[in-house]
């Protein structure tokens, strides 16, 4: 079974229903519904295109996209055609892509027009030679005569076997850069009959999905499963408190995916409403992707009467642990393996650490991705053997084990990672883009404590001369994603260094 074949058992459950109910909040897209026999009929006609461009078995097709049924449609049909979706965030500007695309070397880049301003400034090499530029917004340009070369059978594709690589996600690199998830059916098959079952998934279901689909959190745990369910997804191109709060007060949704900083959001609108909305229709609120503070949990339980499911998972393993549908949610943790998921939580020498102490958490099961693309020493250097031969994954993730409850708590990262509203942020290569800029010398990234965003990443300046900051944030914007520019700026005479000449970041941080 492949995800196409799973996906058919969603859509065959009931085809003529509703499988993707569309509004661009902020924009100018229109409104859109999308019947799963519907979403199928496009996703064939796109896929027939994109094999009559040459996409087969294994290319690579990367979407820089907003969220918008047109994503949908144009990964079912890179599917369709047996090649590998890459997803782009959105935010991403010149120096993001320049590296994703010269890596994943695509052979379709499939946008929409609001980004052609952006993917303008990339230069050929930039982009590629082999890659070609579709755009959603000009399907007559592309997709006329796609039934042509469709055989007679409706055939048009040859899509993956099992163990064959669905997804490439690029994820935020210790490097520097991003490097890119080569995740098979197989693996994302995993994640999703695992929450399927753990979170009762019913064909009922309506997921409101405020998330973007660049990610696994809004990709995999929201879109593949409504898919696999056959159930609705409402589907956003961001998020707007009033109009969360109108949906699931209306009874519109009995599902709500979130991260820390939607639900730190909600609490703020909710404790201004003068009468308690009523969530009764929503049977499930979830939060992933970043630590959900406890008052934050418990604060939106006095506010609403539903307690939060806090879960944990990656891009390189999907979904782990989860806190349980039926049974007590555990404010802090993030509850217990997920089924067909294994871990073990290790010292510094790798051995085992008895339940209540702190250490790496290893993972393995069928959700966990194979290898990163095209980089073999990062691999290696991201899997242990055991001494039954089985490789582990290092999640670089510290976490601890209750011995009575046995749910386990994230504690921090052995990495630098910064998580800023469920985005990730490398310190290193905000340090690196910040260095050439004139007048920087050296830079040093730390994520401090924000109330919104979870964390902000500050950036500590040694300069040579004078430093124009409203010129520095422009920089910062045009080289990088706006949410990883640094929120302070620093200025300090020199950095705190160790003997062995590295930055010590543990003396810098608040106040420091
Ligand atoms: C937006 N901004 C941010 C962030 N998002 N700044 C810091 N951190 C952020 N996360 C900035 C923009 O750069 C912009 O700045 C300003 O906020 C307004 O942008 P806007 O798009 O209007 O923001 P928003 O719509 O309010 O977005 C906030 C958000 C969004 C809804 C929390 O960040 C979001 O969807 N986050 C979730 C991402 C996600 O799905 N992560 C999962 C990946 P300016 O105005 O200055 O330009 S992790 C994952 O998938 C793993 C496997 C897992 O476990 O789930
Ligand atoms: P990503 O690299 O985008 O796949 O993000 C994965 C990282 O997000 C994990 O390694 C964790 O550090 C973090 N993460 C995901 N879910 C949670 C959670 N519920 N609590 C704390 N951290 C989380």
């Amino acid at each position: 079974m492949n995800l196409l074949t799973l996906f058919a058992i969603g859509r065959e459950r009931q085809p003529d229903k509703t499988a993707i109910e569309f509004r661009d909040l902020h924009g100018s897209l229109a409104a859109q519904e999308l019947t799963f026999a519907g979403l199928h009929e496009q996703a064939q006609s796109w896929a027939g295109a994109f094999a009559r461009m040459g996409v087969g078995k294994g290319d690579r097709v990367a979407l820089y996209l907003c969220n918008r049924p047109e994503f949908v449609i144009a990964y079912l049909a890179a599917l369709e055609a047996g090649a590998v979706m890459v997803p782009i965030n959105l935010r991403y500007r010149r120096r993001e892509l320049s590296h994703i695309l010269g890596d994943a070397e695509p052979a379709l880049l499939v946008t929409e027009d609001a980004q052609m301003p952006v993917l303008d400034e990339l230069s050929v090499a930039d982009l590629g030679p082999g890659t070609r530029v579709l755009s959603v917004d000009r399907t007559d340009a592309w997709l006329e005569g796609a039934d042509a070369g469709r055989p007679a059978d409706g055939a048009v594709t040859s899509p993956a076997r099992a163990e064959e690589p669905a997804l490439l996600m690029y994820t935020s690199g210790t490097t520097g850069t991003s490097k890119g998830a080569v995740l098979s059916h197989n693996n994302v098959l995993a994640t999703v009959t695992g929450l399927l079952s753990a979170w009762a998934w019913e064909q009922s279901d309506v997921l409101l999905l405020p998330l973007p689909l660049f990610h696994t959190h809004g990709l995999v745990v929201g879109l593949h499963c409504a898919l696999a369910m056959g159930a609705t997804v409402r589907l956003r191109t961001g998020f707007d408190e009033s109009e969360t709060v109108d949906i699931l007060a209306g009874g519109g949704a009995s599902l709500f995916f979130a991260v820390p900083t939607i639900y730190t959001r909600l609490v703020d609108l909710l404790g201004q409403l003068e009468t308690t909305p009523d969530f009764t229709a929503v049977r499930l609120f979830c939060s992933g992707s970043a630590p959900l503070p406890a008052e934050v949990h418990n604060e939106f339980e006095q506010l609403s009467g539903k307690r939060i499911l806090e879960r944990y998972g990656m891009t390189e393993t999907g979904m782990n642990f989860s806190n349980p549908y039926a049974g007590p949610r555990i404010a802090g943790t993030v509850g217990t393996p997920l089924p067909g998921v294994f871990s073990r939580i290790v010292d510094a020498e790798g051995q085992d650490v008895p339940a209540g102490e702190e250490g790496e958490l290893l993972l393995r099961g069928s959700n966990v991705f194979d290898h990163y693309w095209r980089a073999p020493e990062k691999t290696t250097e991201s899997f242990v053997q055991d001494e039954l031969g089985i490789r582990w994954f290092l999640t670089g993730d510290l976490a601890r084990v209750d011995p009575e409850t046995g749910y386990m708590t994230l504690l921090g990262r052995s990495h630098e990672l910064i998580i800023s509203g469920g985005l990730n942020i490398y310190p290193r290569e905000v340090e690196e883009m910040l260095t050439t800029f004139p007048g920087i010398e050296e830079a040093a990234v730390v994520g401090e404590p924000d109330d919104v965003w979870g964390e902000a990443p500050v950036a500590y300046l040694v300069c040579s001369c004078a430093i124009d900051e409203v010129e520095l944030e422009r920089y910062c914007r045009s080289q990088l994603a706006s949410f990883k520019r640094p929120r302070r700026l620093r200025f300090v005479e020199a950095l705190p260094r160790n003997a062995m000449g590295k930055i010590q970041k543990h003396l810098l941080g608040v106040g420091g």
